[in-house]
């Protein structure tokens, strides 16, 4: 069965042929390639074409596909059962693993998805300071809850809000600029915010790293006014630094959304943070949140295998990395006359063209070149541990054409 025969299958089925939006090739054009199956760096498509690989899952495969670690570990959980909805070991010992790496996190709940971990968090905080305002960025994306999606980023960028969102849903969800101080202040200052919630890293905009003094700031606002500070590290969590973004810039969320590398592949998310906010959390307190497939044995089974592969060095290697990779883009898109803005944070980085027309060009040039790169300018580029030498020059080897594609034709074409 061809990708093409398989996904004209698919849009008989899905909306878009896809099981969630940013897979479609909506901002690039063009069909997605049906990916059969991953290893280290690479995917092969249904039709046998290896494509290396900056998806990742949008995330979670910081140690590239179907690594043994990780695959040995759900081959031993799925021989014991699959799910039990009951305490197992597992969720014991990758919650500890997580509190050790982000001391903010004291108590957390695991839930299936970034979206629920958000969602949940915001009730907490909610409940806790007995408020009921939100305050969001423009852009920023936490998953697809109706008061979250409200002027979101990545799939959802450019709708003021879904359609389906209630007028109610979103009046309490306010909007400040991310990168702006007095766009935050001049909400907090009203004393009805609950909760600020921000990715401490934009990701969902395209990569855009905090100005300095920017995190720091909204600390000490959002403690003078009495609103919580969500920090959504669903992407920057053990994946900017093992502490997450919190740990690489130094400034304490009052509650933390995880999701994405903790779960290794298999779906996780994970609210958490100070003790007296969680301990309103059902069974303890009256914040009601339950889940069937919360702490999946086989999910904490691939998060911890995963964690357990994250050392310093690994970190050091993700970021050198990056490094060679944004400077050899950088070099590559000068020398090819193609104006680009390269924006990047350890092993997440972004290539911003002026056009959108130019980025679709950029993208199917890399594409037909063997590099599957995140499709939408909104999005991150993830490298993982199995990214390496090779990889590198391949990519540089391919941008160097693509970006040379680019600066020939007229954007307007
Ligand atoms: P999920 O519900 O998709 O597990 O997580 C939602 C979420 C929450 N917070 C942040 C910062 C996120 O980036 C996400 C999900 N990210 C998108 C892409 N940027 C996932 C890809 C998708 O939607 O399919």
């Amino acid at each position: 069965m061809t990708s093409e025969e398989l996904m004209r299958r698919a849009r008989a089925l899905f909306p878009g042929g896809v099981s969630s939006p940013v897979r479609a090739y909506g901002a690039v054009g063009g069909e997605p390639r049906v990916v059969e199956r991953g290893n280290g760096a690479y995917v092969w498509d249904v039709d046998g074409r290896r494509l290396l690989d900056y998806v990742g899952s949008w995330g979670p495969m910081i140690l590239g596909h179907a690594h043994p670690a990780v695959l040995r570990a759900i081959d031993q959980a799925a021989a014991l059962g699959t799910s039990f909805g009951a305490p197992t070991p597992g969720e014991v010992a990758l919650g500890e693993e997580i509190v050790a790496a982000m001391p903010s996190i004291e108590r957390l709940r695991f839930v299936s998805s970034g979206t629920e971990a958000a969602m949940s968090a915001l009730r907490v905080a909610r409940a806790f300071t007995g408020r009921e305002r939100i305050v969001k960025m423009a852009g920023g994306y936490h998953g697809h809850a109706d008061s979250l999606l409200v002027r979101a980023g990545s799939g959802a960028a450019g709708l003021p809000a879904s359609a389906g969102v209630t007028t109610g849903a979103a009046r309490d969800t306010l909007v400040a600029e991310y990168n702006d101080l007095e766009s935050a202040w001049a909400f907090l200052r009203h004393e009805d915010v609950a909760a600020l919630i921000v990715e401490p890293v934009a990701a969902n905009v395209g990569v855009v790293p905090p100005a300095a003094g920017y995190l720091d700031g909204l600390r000490e606002l959002t403690a003078r006014h009495g609103t919580l500070l969500i920090f959504d590290e669903v992407i920057t969590g053990f994946r900017v630094a093992r502490g997450g973004a919190q740990e690489r810039y130094g400034v304490t969320p009052d509650l933390t959304v995880l999701g994405k590398v903790i779960g290794g592949g298999l779906p996780v998310g994970a609210y958490g943070g100070r003790a007296d906010i969680m301990a309103l959390v059902a069974p303890e307190g009256p914040v009601y949140q339950a889940g069937t497939l919360s702490g999946n044995p086989l999910a904490m089974a691939a998060g911890l295998a995963t964690l357990r592969e994250l050392t310093a060095d690994v970190y050091a290697q993700l970021e050198d990395y990056g490094a060679r990779l944004e400077a050899g883009l950088s070099t590559a898109a000068d020398a090819a006359g193609a104006s680009v803005r390269i924006s990047r944070v350890g092993s997440l980085l972004t290539v911003f063209f002026e056009e959108p027309a130019a980025f679709a060009r950029f993208f199917h040039a890399m594409l037909d070149a063997g590099v599957m790169l995140p499709p939408s300018q909104q999005e991150a580029w993830f490298v993982s541990v199995a990214h390496g030498d090779a990889e590198l020059q391949a990519t540089l080897t391919a941008a160097r054409a693509a970006f040379a594609a680019v600066a020939k034709e007229p954007v307007h074409a």
